[in-house]
C-alpha cells in the first residue's frame, strides 16, 4: 500500500482564520485539511495531518514522517526561524520535504529572513495563502512519480 504523505504544521496555526485574516487568509487549518485530504486522494495518496504547538512533538512526527511517510509537507510557523532541533530532524529524511509559508516571509520583518529548515528541504513554496498547501501537494506528487 501506498505509504501517506505527512503534512505538519507548527505553533499557532490552531489559530488560522480566527485573526489576521490580511495576512494569513480567512480558510482556518480544518479547512486546508479537508482540501489537501481531497486533492492528495485524486491522485492516489492519503494524508496525515497534524498541528502541534510544541518543537519536540514536530520533531517527533519528522521521524514518524521518516519512518511511515513517503514525502512530507512542513509548515514549521515561527520555528522556521529559531529551531535547529527541525533542522537536524529534516536532515536524516530519505523522502522529498517541502517547507510550506501562507504568507511571504521575505516581504516581512527581517527577523523571518533567515529560514533553519530551507537548507534542509527539498523546495520551498511560500505566500501563496492556503493555496501554498495545495502547491506543495502537487511538488511532492510530482516529485514521487519521478
Ligand atoms: O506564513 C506562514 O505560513 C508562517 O509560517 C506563519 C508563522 C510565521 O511565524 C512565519 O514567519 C510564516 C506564524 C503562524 C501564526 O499563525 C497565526 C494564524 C492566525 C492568527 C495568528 C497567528
Amino acid at each position: 500500500m501506498t505509504k501517506p504523505i505527512y503534512i505538519l504544521n507548527g505553533p499557532n496555526l490552531n489559530l488560522l482564520g480566527t485573526r489576521e485574516p490580511e495576512i494569513y487568509g480567512s480558510e482556518t487549518l480544518a479547512d486546508i485539511e479537508a482540501a489537501c485530504a481531497e486533492s492528495a486522494k485524486e491522485h492516489g495518496y492519503n494524508t496525515v495531518f497534524h498541528q502541534s504547538n510544541i518543537e519536540g512533538e514536530i520533531v517527533d512526527m519528522i521521524q514518524e514522517a521518516g519512518q511511515k511517510g513517503s514525502a512530507l509537507i512542513l509548515n514549521p510557523a515561527a520555528y522556521t526561524h529559531t529551531s535547529v532541533a527541525i533542522h537536524d530532524a529534516l536532515k536524516t529524511l530519505d523522502i522529498p520535504a517541502i517547507e510550506i509559508h501562507l504568507s511571504q516571509p521575505a516581504k516581512r520583518e527581517s527577523f523571518r529572513r533567515r529560514s533553519f529548515v530551507s537548507e534542509a528541504c527539498t523546495g520551498t513554496i511560500s505566500g501563496f495563502g492556503a493555496n501554498s498547501y495545495d502547491l506543495g501537494l502537487h511538488a511532492v506528487i510530482n516529485l514521487l512519480k519521478t
